[in-house]
């Protein structure tokens, strides 16, 4: 499926060629060149393929457990009155800063090899559950030395901006200005950080200090991206589009009138139903001015402790569909070639086409629909993957 499709771009009967590591070659197999008749070959037994799925947004590193909170929230406590009385993202942070690496990259393998049952091979992973510079730097790290234990691309992002520290008593550019840039120009320097993100809304930062970060993080050439319109409109959309942003992401109470300002700078809308769901929210993002205005729409978990314990990518999916009333179509694209987008890495994975890397998942289901309508079904077959373990 390339880019602007409507539908799956499904073709009946297809070859896929590749030299392990990139396609060269994709169509019926009906039309297969010549040059590539001697060639070794796999037969997948007609079941479907589709790129590899991408998880572009995701907390997966976290120490703790807040199942509790769960149950305060069901008894009638808001997730933002949890969070300001001090809950909430901050005991994960103490839980966080007081586990060892070991233990943290343990927990996050498990989540892991859950994504990749479901047919994942590229996962985003956010900082933001250590609020100090060596903390948050601490999570990068280890996110990215979780590359080296399976076969998956992980692309880490720097969300020092995800609440206040305690620290800091409320002061968000104190904290911005002590934490937040001089741990990312840190984190930057060591290569440590594929893209920038903050938390806007009224628990954590006003639009007037992700505009600080965003400015700093232009500085360093990194791209950004923004946790924008969860919870109430602080125009945060808006100002990550100023930057063009990667993508904005939940946007549940986004105005359709800002949709627009997403498409004109190509940025991408991020849904995550999980923590709509989980926190019971009832009002959607405003999906049909999104499609009108041909705002690209990923789908991913926010596995985090908090909102969204989640790690299943087509649950989220199937989510996607009947909570927020996205096509099948829409879904399998969210978390293919619109997620691609949604982390700058179009180029090389999202979609079965030349060039691209050979990250395909194969489909034990006789309709692509099946993938986001059953629940629980465990429906990969295998999953092909030519990353390397380092
Ligand atoms: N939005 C979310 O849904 C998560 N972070 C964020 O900015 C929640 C994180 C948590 O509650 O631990
Ligand atoms: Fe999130």
């Amino acid at each position: 499926m390339e880019t602007g499709q409507a539908d799956y771009g499904l073709i009946e009967e297809g070859a896929i060629v590749s030299d392990g590591e990139h396609i060269a070659w994709a169509g019926p197999a009906a039309s297969l060149p010549n040059t590539y008749a001697g060639a070794e070959t796999d037969d997948l037994g007609g079941l479907l393929v589709t790129p590899a799925l991408i998880d572009c947004h995701t907390h997966l590193i976290y120490g703790g457990d807040r199942s509790r909170e769960f149950a305060t929230r069901l008894k009638g406590a808001s997730y933002e009155d949890i969070t300001a009385a001090g809950g909430g993202i901050h005991a994960t942070v103490a839980a966080t800063r007081s586990a060892s690496d070991a233990a943290l990259r343990k927990a996050a393998l498990k989540r892991i090899d859950r994504m990749i049952a479901d047919g994942v091979s590229v996962i985003e992973i956010k900082s933001g559950y250590g609020l100090t510079i060596e903390d948050e730097i601490r999570m990068l790290r280890i996110a990215r030395s979780l590359e080296g234990a399976r076969r998956v691309k992980i692309l880490t992002t720097w969300l020092a901006a995800h609440v206040v520290a305690k620290e800091y008593d409320g002061d968000t550019d104190a904290y911005i200005e002590s934490v937040a840039i001089p741990g990312m120009k840190k984190a930057a320097a060591e290569g440590l950080i594929d893209a920038v993100d903050a938390f806007c809304e009224r628990i954590a930062f006003p639009p007037s200090s992700v505009a600080k970060l965003f400015d700093a993080a232009r500085d360093l050439g990194l791209p950004v991206k923004l946790h924008a319109e969860q919870l109430s409109d602080q125009k945060g959309a808006v100002l990550a589009a100023q930057y063009r942003a990667q993508s904005v992401d939940h946007l549940e109470y986004l105005s359709p009138d800002d949709a627009s300002v997403l498409a004109k700078a190509g940025t991408v809308a991020v849904l995550l139903p999980g923590a709509f769901y989980t926190l019971r929210e009832t009002k959607p993002p405003p999906i049909e001015a999104l499609r009108a205005a041909g705002v690209e729409m990923a789908v991913a978990t926010d596995c985090n402790p908090g909102t969204s314990p989640l790690s299943s990518i087509l649950l989220a999916m199937n989510m996607a569909s009947t909570l927020f009333g996205l096509t099948p179509e829409e879904a399998l694209a969210g978390t293919t070639r619109a997620a691609a987008r949604a982390l700058g890495i179009e180029k090389g994975y999202g979609t079965i086409a030349p060039g691209k890397r050979a990250e395909l998942a194969v489909w034990d289901v006789g309709d692509p629909a099946a993938l986001v309508f059953y629940m629980g079904a465990a429906p990969l077959a295998r999953r092909i993957s030519a990353m390397v373990r380092s």
